[in-house]
């Protein structure tokens, strides 16, 4: 068989199910291979929406995502979503073709130094210079995406290696790396840390939910009655209506949950990774006693020095210790609770229009089950999201607050939608980074993924004028005109809503889902709330 056909079989060996991507003519004989694959191969309408796609696809699923360009311009737009799936922990394989070898050592048509561009945005970055050696690379690439801290790998494919015939070769056993409890002793330090603790704070981040260990969380919460913030993407590893949990934090303002920062004495970090949230900003003074408990070595950071470290299977981590520390006889920190929870429904009935971004939150979590999946993009809704958003199961609100990237809300929306068919999805975009992909609307309506997009409409970069207002007190350059967004979805052959009053966005949620098919709701939001509450934020007072 050809390098190629082996290259799939590896794949498939690998348990892939989609491969998402831009066929090109570098790449033709993988593509000519999937055809005898059970593979599914998505063709997506950028290379960008592909890598996102993918890099949804890991987080939801543990598994690599993977996804396919053709060499130079097919290569470097998937960069956006590889380092996107990078930096939030995503596993991804990212292929590319290339071409002959033997052109590559000259000036050559399209031809980059594609493994050098993607090694710094990737965990390992190859090519592959043999046909014989398909099955290795193959197997390392996944092998290195899926183990902890996952992230995105890149396989560089000359198109004379991939057409080459090979013989006697296999795919090579998929075999898991076993992770192993931690040592006793450390658990035994942890537990002593925690019993003498006044007042401990849990700080949660996404490595809870990669190792399936939510459960376990809020059980070690429960036994030990130390309540959970959580961080953006580790939204719902303890769910928001649970009394322990003390919702998100990440805003870099002060907000309610610093105050639990302030009063805490021991902060406990249970898969938390400060690629999301500088630990400066709940340690300034350097004065917390910290517990880091993880699969992997704390990063080295002055705000964040441990004093216990813990590293291994987290279940068991947790477990171990909630049976040898000492629980804690106060709820020091019920009313920060209580104060976070009033705030989430004060817009509950509000009727201003355009709509309150407080409002849009709360309409759209009434029309969503738990198990129910959001992608958030990434501008001041996503703000909003992360701090108001109710989630209560562990990826059900994916955020990327990694690397944040733009644009990843649609393409995300489609392969959360082929992960969970029966749940209902929504993209919660702004308009900017709405028409960043909005290309795949295509690809979803082929393919036949029913989803939901929410355009928070302000003709804005609005997290930008924000930062601008809070910064300069002037914005600067952030303003430009949408397309008709409901004409556009009918464009496409989609369905198109307009929000023209508070109270429509709930019966048009509830319409565009049961339609079972792409719907786009254009719903204009009122911004000024951003700097109310960063005037509001300056002036509230610790109900502790
Ligand atoms: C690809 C990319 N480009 C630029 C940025 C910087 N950035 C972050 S948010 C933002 C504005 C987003 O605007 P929009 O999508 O309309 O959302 P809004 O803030 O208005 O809710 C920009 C430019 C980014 N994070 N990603
Ligand atoms: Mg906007």
């Amino acid at each position: 068989m050809k390098a190629a056909q082996l290259f799939v079989k590896c794949l498939e060996n690998e348990d892939v199910e989609y491969m998402f991507g831009v066929p090109g003519e570098e790449n033709v004989d993988i593509m000519d291979a999937l055809l005898e694959s059970p593979i599914r191969f998505i063709t997506t309408r950028h290379e960008q929406g592909a890598a996102f796609m993918a890099d949804v696809y890991g987080r939801l699923t543990g598994k690599a995502g993977v996804c396919l360009s053709t060499l130079g311009p097919g290569a470097t737009n998937l960069i956006t979503g590889v380092a996107d799936a990078d930096m939030d922990r995503a596993p991804v394989i990212a292929i590319a073709g290339q071409g002959a070898t033997t052109r590559m050592h000259k000036e050559s048509h399209q031809i980059l130094d594609l493994v050098n561009m993607f090694e710094p945005i990737t965990k390992y970055a190859t090519q592959i210079r043999e046909p014989e050696i398909v099955t290795e690379i193959v197997r390392k690439a996944f092998k290195v995406a899926q183990t902890e801290k996952p992230g995105a790998c890149f396989i560089e494919f000359p198109e004379n290696i991939a057409a080459t015939e090979v013989t006697g070769k296999q795919p090579i056993e998929v075999q898991k790396p076993y992770t192993s409890a931690p040592p006793n002793f450390k658990i035994e330090q942890a537990a002593g840390v925690i019993s003498q603790a006044k007042c401990p704070i849990i700080l949660a981040g996404n490595g809870v939910v990669r190792a399936g260990a939510s459960e376990s969380l809020v059980t070690f919460a429960e036994v030990l009655h130390i309540p959970v913030a959580t961080t953006f993407m580790a939204k719902g590893v303890i769910p928001f209506s649970h009394e322990l949990s003390l919702g998100t934090v990440g805003l870099k303002a002060k907000d309610w949950i610093s105050f639990g920062f302030e009063q805490a004495d021991v902060v406990i970090c249970v898969g938390y990774d400060m690629v999301e949230y500088h630990p400066e900003e709940w340690n300034p003074d350097c004065c917390k006693s910290i517990v880091h408990i993880d699969q992997s070595p704390a990063e080295v950071d002055e705000h964040y020095i441990v004093e216990v470290g813990v590293l291994g299977e987290l279940g068991e981590a947790l477990r171990a210790i909630a049976w040898k520390a000492r629980p804690q006889k106060d709820y020091l920190l019920r009313k920060l609770r209580q104060a976070i929870v009033r705030e989430m429904s004060e817009y509950a009935n509000d009727q201003a229009f355009p709509m309150k971004p407080q409002k849009i939150v709360w309409d759209l979590r009434q029309v969503l089950s738990p198990e129910d999946i959001v992608i958030s993009d990434v501008g001041a809704h996503k703000m909003w999201m992360a701090r108001m958003y109710q989630a209560e199961r562990p990826n059900t609100c994916i955020i990327s607050n990694g690397f944040a990237s733009m644009g990843i809300a649609v393409p995300g929306a489609i392969a959360a939608k082929l992960v969970y068919p029966e749940r209902k999805i929504v993209a919660v975009t702004g308009d900017a980074g709405f028409m960043m992909n909005s290309q795949e609307i295509e690809t979803a309506l082929r393919i036949g993924t029913p989803l939901v997009i929410l355009i928070w409409n302000d003709a804005e970069y609005g997290l930008i004028r924000w930062h601008q207002l809070r910064r300069f007190g002037r914005p600067s350059h952030i303003d430009f005109k949408n397309p008709d967004f409901v004409k556009y979805a009918e464009s496409f052959g989609a369905k198109g809503y307009r929000v023209a009053q508070a109270t429509d966005l709930v019966p048009i949620l509830k319409q565009a889902f049961a339609k079972d098919t792409v719907a786009i709701v254009d719903c204009p939001v009122d911004y000024s709330e951003n700097m109310k509450l960063t005037e509001r934020l300056k002036t509230v007072v610790s109900p502790l």
